[in-house]
């Protein structure tokens, strides 16, 4: 199982609270069966990246989503870039007020987040919420904590983002605000689509289980609906799975978690029913790029079908729909279809 580190600031600059501290603290203790930790820094230059690193050593995260408040900025901005640079406008918390001195020396101008920001920014606005990317980070303490959390893990797999998020309502009566709940729903849209791009599903032990779990009956509906749940339960960041059967010359809404689908789908048409013509999986990294897709629910970007058989014939299809683009990789089309094995054994 992977471990996302989220951080937060305490407030800083004479403000009495920090948006991205009040927000992190909304945010569940774990999105799709990921943990996730909450680390609360200092506003200070080198002490709330040392701190980050430490945590993030010390559990073994396979992602670090730093969060901290931009104060008049109206959406929530995943950051792209980090600079090599520390400039302070005001004192930090610990008196520290660098003037154009690097983070590290000998080290890259600029470092990029590894995590996907614009993946982070879709995410966020398919919650609902306003968000952007950005391409500054500032030069205070928040460039300082994302340039050295990159740094440190540059020849690591984790995945490490910076957020910055504005006021929330109560904090300010002249700067642009967003609702606190907003804020933490954006937040967790974002950790969501972190989780995606580093989760490794154990296909051969989620095969085992489902097999199990479709052992005890041979009833069609009650494996399909159970199946559906599986799936929609086990693997991070989607938004519907589910089956369509086939009658005749149309698919017909199967058991399936998430929201209310398109009851009757004509051969050929949407990626169903050209999975179902072509008899093979068809995983769509972008379904708005999908000649002829029918968008049951907006929040859909990317989707995979895989056919289902019997006796070498088709009944059905295992449907599965992801709000975020790419969702699906290699071994997650691998994986899902040998998922679809099982559930074809079982009906
Ligand atoms: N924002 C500051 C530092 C702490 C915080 O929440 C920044 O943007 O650098």
């Amino acid at each position: 199982m992977n471990k996302i580190l989220v951080t937060a600031f305490e407030p800083f600059g004479g403000d009495a609270l920090n948006s991205s501290m009040e927000a992190v603290k909304l945010l569940p203790d774990t999105v799709r069966g990921v943990r996730i930790e909450k680390l609360y820094l200092p506003v200070a230059f080198g002490r709330a990246a040392e701190l980050t690193v430490k945590k993030a050593l010390e559990i073994d995260a396979d992602g670090v989503i730093c969060v901290g408040q931009a104060g008049g900025r109206d959406k929530i901005t995943p950051e792209k870039v980090a600079l090599n640079v520390r400039e302070a406008r005001i004192p930090d918390n610990d008196g520290m007020e660098p003037h154009g001195e690097p983070i590290s020396k000998d080290a890259p101008d600029v470092l990029f987040s590894t995590a996907d920001a614009e993946g982070a920014v879709r995410a966020i606005r398919g919650a609902g919420v306003p968000a952007d990317i950005s391409l500054h980070a500032g030069t205070y303490v928040c460039n300082d904590l994302l340039y050295s959390v990159l740094h440190s893990f540059s020849t690591d797999a984790k995945k490490c983002i910076f957020i910055h998020v504005p006021y929330f309502t109560e904090q300010s009566t002249d700067k642009p605000t967003l609702p606190l709940a907003d804020i933490a729903k954006g937040l967790e849209a974002a950790v969501e689509s972190v989780i995606c791009e580093t989760d490794r599903s154990d296909y051969g032990m989620l095969c085992r289980q489902l097999d199990s779990l479709l052992e005890g009956t041979d009833n069609t509906v009650t494996n399909l609906a159970n199946a559906a749940a599986f799936v929609y339960d086990a693997l991070p960041g989607l938004n519907w799975a589910g089956f369509y059967t086939l009658n005749g010359e149309v698919l017909e809404l199967g058991p399936f978690c998430g929201r209310p689908a398109c009851t009757v789908i004509p051969m050929g048409r949407g990626v169903c029913g050209a999975a179902v013509q072509r008899g093979e999986c068809i995983t769509v990294p972008d379904v708005h790029l999908f000649e002829g897709h029918i968008a049951c629910d907006s929040a859909s970007q990317s989707e995979i079908v895989v056919p289902l058989y019997k006796n070498g014939r088709v009944w059905g299809v295992l449907d599965i729909d992801s709000p975020v683009k790419g969702r699906f990789s290699e071994a997650d089309t691998e994986g899902i279809q040998r998922l679809a094995g099982v559930v074809e054994k079982h009906v």
